[in-house]
C-alpha cells in the first residue's frame, strides 16, 4: 500500500493475505523483490533481489536496507538511463505478458458470488438488455460441489449448457480455482492428489493442513512437477464445460486458520463449520502468524525446501500448471489467466488484481499508486475491483470508479457476499447512465488500448504509467499519486472524493488536450478542471492520435470494424496493432501493424499511410481521420501522394479512406 515513492517505507516480501488494506500496510498478496532509484538528472538505476525467500526493504533517503533469510543472494543492479530503460531490461530477464485474448480487454462483470447458472445468466442478459457492453462473467467459489475445487455443484446442473448459453450472448466464463484441495476420501481430486502423494508436508512428514472454505484441507506442493501437471489435468472438468479463464485466488497461499486457530475459533463459528458472517470477527482472533518453518515443500529430486524459501513463488508455480492446463484443453488458444499472489515475471502468466479493497473513496484513490507500482515492476495486466469489494458501495463511489477503472488495463467490477450489489444498474437509472457511457468508451478505444498492450508485451513497459515517466528529471511529478498515464499519450486525472465537480490537475512536459472539448493545458502548471459527475477528465498529449472504434456490445462482435484516427495537433505518428485477438498466429507474423504520419505547411496536411507489417486479414476497413482543432483554412490534403476528399463537420476537419490504401 502507499505512494510510489516508497522513501521513509519498510517492506515485507512474504506472500500475504491482508484484506484491510489500510495505507501502511505490508506485506500483501505478491512480492517483486525489485525497485527503481530515481532523481533528477541522474539514471534511472533498477535493483533485483534474486531470491524467493522472504527478503526486507528498508527505504531511507540515502540508505537502502536490503536483508534476505537466505544464503549466497544475487542482486542485479540494471541501469537505463530513462526509467522505462530499467523496466525494459529487467523484464528482459523476468519475462514479459503474451498478448491477452483480445476478449479479456473488454469489461468484466463479478461477485462473490453469482451462485446459480440462472442468476449468472440474468446478469448477462441484463447486461446485452441494457446495452452495456461486457465480455466476461466470474464465478466465485459458489460455482463448486461444498467448495471442492475442480468440481460443479447443484446449483450448476449442466455446466456445458450453462457456459453455452452464455456464449451465444457474446459471454465468456471464468472459473475460481482455490488451491486448498478438501481432504474428502470420497473425492476424486484429493484422492488422486493423494496417490501421488502431492500435499505439502509438515516437518515430521505428517501433511500439513489447514481451513479454508471447504473445511480441512491440504495444499499441493507445486515445486514438483508431476504435482503440476497433476493440477493442470484436473482442469479438465472445467475446460470440458467452455469455460475460458482461471481465476486463481488464496493463492499466497492463505488459510483461513491453522488446526490449532481452528480449535480456539469453534465456539466462535459454532459447529466448527464456516459462516461467512463471523468471519471477520474470527480472523480478527489471530495476528498474522508465521509458519515459514514449519512447513516443507520437495522438488522432483527429493531436495527439502522450507516453506519461507518457496512461499513467494508458490502462486507462480500454481500459474506455470494453470498455464499448461490451458495449453492442454485449449490448444493454440491464448490464456487468460488472473491471479491474487506472484513474484517478479508473474505477468508471463497472469493478469493481476489488486485484492480485497474496500467500497471506500480512500481505496479509489490508492488503487492508482498500487497498480502503477505493480507496472513499474513488470506487471502490466492490472486492475481492481472496481466499486470495491468489502462494504457498501453507492452510485457516486460507483460511477467514479467505472469512470477511473476504464483506464486501468484489467477492468472488473467485483465485490464481497454480504455487501449490496453494485452491478452498473443497482443504483438506478441516472448511475446506469453514466457507468454505461464510460463502459462504452472503453470498447471504443479499443483499437488503441490493444496496440497499448502490444507495447507491453513487446517492451516490457507498463501500460499505466506515472507521470514523472513524462519527465523524469521533474520531482513534483515524484508526489502525483491521484493522476496517471495510459500508454504514450493519454492523461487521467480521475475524481476521488465524494460531492466533487472539479480538481486541480497537474500538466506536466508538452501541451495536453482536453479529450472533451478540445481545450489546450500548457506544460507545467496546475489547472482547475471541471468533472461533473457523468465526466472524468482525460487530456491527450499534442501531436498523438488516438485509436477508436464503433460501440460495440463485446469484442469483435462484428466481423468487420470501422477505424477513428483521432489526431490531436498538426503533425505527428502513430502506430496501430491488430492480430486476430484469440490464437497464437501472432508469434509467428499473423498481424498487422500500421504507421499514420501527419504533416502540416500552410497550404494543408500531408498525410501517409503505411503497413508496417502486413500477416493477418484484418478487421478494418474504413478510416475516418479526425483532425481536432484543425484550422479552418485548411484546403489541400494529400494521402500518400494522391489528394483526398476532405470535409469540416462542426470543429473538426475529416478525411476518409480505407484500409487498403496503405502502401
Ligand atoms: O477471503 O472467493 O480476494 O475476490 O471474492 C475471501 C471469495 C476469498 C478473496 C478474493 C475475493 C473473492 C473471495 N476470496
Amino acid at each position: 500500500m502507499g505512494y510510489v515513492d516508497k522513501r521513509g517505507r519498510e517492506m515485507m516480501m512474504v506472500n500475504t493475505d491482508n484484506p484491510l488494506h489500510t495505507p501502511d500496510l505490508d506485506p500483501m498478496y505478491i512480492s517483486i523483490p525489485f525497485f527503481i532509484l530515481l532523481s533528477p538528472k541522474k539514471p534511472a538505476i533498477g535493483f533485483f533481489i534474486n531470491s524467493t525467500s522472504y527478503s526486507f526493504f528498508k527505504i531511507n533517503d540515502d540508505t537502502y536496507t536490503i536483508s534476505v533469510k537466505d544464503e549466497g543472494i544475487e542482486i542485479y543492479a540494471i541501469y537505463g538511463p530513462k526509467i522505462d530503460d530499467v523496466i525494459t531490461h529487467f523484464t528482459g530477464m523476468v519475462g514479459r505478458m503474451e498478448m491477452p485474448p483480445a476478449w479479456s480487454i473488454g469489461y468484466q462483470q463479478s461477485r462473490w458470488s453469482y451462485s446459480t447458472d440462472e442468476e449468472a445468466l440474468d446478469v448477462a442478459r441484463r447486461m446485452r438488455k441494457d446495452s452495456i457492453p461486457c465480455d466476461v462473467l466470474y464465478l466465485d467459489i459458489d460455482y463448486m460441489d461444498g467448495y471442492r475445487v475442480f468440481t460443479w455443484g447443484k446449483n450448476f446442473p449442466d455446466p456445458k449448457k450453462f457456459v453455452s448459453e452464455m456464449k451465444e450472448i457474446g459471454f465468456k466464463v471464468v472459473t475460481i480455482v482455490d488451491p486448498g484441495v478438501k481432504i474428502d476420501e470420497n473425492y476424486a481430486v484429493y484422492k488422486s492428489g493423494k496417490s501421488i502423494d502431492a500435499f505439502v508436508k509438515d516437518r515430521y512428514g505428517k501433511e500439513f493442513t489447514g481451513y479454508v472454505w471447504p473445511g480441512k484441507c491440504s495444499f499441493p506442493d507445486f515445486l514438483r512437477p508431476d504435482v503440476r501437471e497433476w493440477w493442470s489435468t484436473s482442469h479438465k472438468v472445467l475446460f470440458d464445460a467452455g469455460v475460458e479463464g482461471i481465476w486463481n485466488d488464496m493463492n499466497e497461499p492463505a488459510i483461513v486458520w491453522t488446526d490449532a486457530q481452528m480449535d480456539k475459533v469453534k465456539n466462535i463459528l459454532g459447529k466448527g463449520e464456516i459462516n461467512f458472517q463471523l468471519l471477520g470477527e474470527a480472523k480478527a482472533v489471530f495476528a498474522q502468524e508465521d509458519h515459514g518453518d514449519e512447513i516443507i515443500h520437495k522438488d522432483e529430486n527429493g531436495e527439502r525446501w522450507p516453506h519461507y524459501k518457496v512461499r513467494n513463488i508458490y502462486a507462480y508455480l500454481e500459474a506455470i500448471a494453470t498455464s499448461r492446463a490451458f495449453e492442454l484443453y485449449r490448444p493454440g488458444k491464448r490464456p487468460f489467466l488472473l491471479t491474487r499472489a506472484g513474484f517478479a515475471g508473474i505477468q508471463k502468466y497472469a493478469a493481476v488484481w489488486t485484492g480485497d479493497n474496500s467500497s471506500w473513496w480512500e481505496h479509489l484513490e490508492a488503487e492508482i499508486a498500487i497498480s502503477i507500482g505493480l507496472g513499474l515492476s513488470g506487471v502490466s495486466f492490472t486492475g481492481t475491483d472496481v466499486g470495491g469489494f468489502g462494504g457498501n458501495s453507492n452510485g457516486e463511489l460507483l460511477a467514479r470508479w467505472t469512470e477511473m477503472g476504464v483506464f486501468f488495463p484489467f477492468f472488473r467490477n467485483h465485490s464481497a457476499i454480504g455487501t449490496v450489489h453494485q452491478e452498473p444498474w443497482a443504483f438506478g437509472e441516472k448511475i446506469e447512465k453514466i457507468i454505461k457511457k464510460y463502459i462504452t468508451l472503453r470498447y471504443e478505444l479499443f483499437p488503441h488500448m490493444y496496440t497499448a498492450f502490444h507495447s507491453a508485451h513487446e517492451n516490457g513497459v507498463p501500460i499505466m504509467r506515472p507521470l514523472f515517466f513524462i519527465d523524469q528529471d521533474n520531482p513534483d511529478l515524484y508526489s502525483i499519486n491521484d493522476e496517471f498515464l495510459f500508454g504514450d499519450s493519454l492523461l487521467i486525472a480521475p475524481i476521488t472524493k465524494p460531492n466533487t465537480m472539479w480538481r486541480s490537475v497537474y500538466i506536466p512536459k508538452g501541451r495536453w488536450i482536453d479529450m472533451r472539448n478540445g481545450k489546450i493545458y500548457e506544460e507545467d502548471h496546475v489547472y482547475k478542471i471541471d468533472a461533473p459527475l457523468d465526466e472524468i477528465p482525460i487530456f491527450v498529449k499534442e501531436n498523438s492520435m488516438i485509436f477508436r472504434t464503433d460501440p460495440m456490445n463485446y469484442i469483435f462482435e462484428k466481423e468487420k470494424m470501422t477505424l477513428y484516427v483521432d489526431v490531436y495537433g498538426q503533425e505527428g505518428r502513430g502506430y496501430l496493432y491488430e492480430d486476430d485477438g484469440e490464437t497464437l498466429e501472432y508469434k509467428k507474423g499473423g498481424y498487422n501493424l500500421y504507421e499514420f504520419a501527419v504533416g502540416s505547411d500552410m497550404k494543408g496536411y500531408t498525410l501517409s499511410f503505411k503497413a508496417k507489417h502486413h500477416g493477418y486479414a484484418g478487421r478494418y476497413e474504413k478510416i475516418t481521420m479526425n483532425f481536432i482543432n484543425a484550422p479552418r483554412k485548411i484546403a489541400n490534403i494529400n494521402l500518400n501522394g494522391k489528394k483526398v476528399n476532405a470535409y469540416f463537420d462542426g470543429n473538426i476537419l475529416k478525411v476518409e479512406f480505407e484500409i487498403k490504401d496503405a502502401t
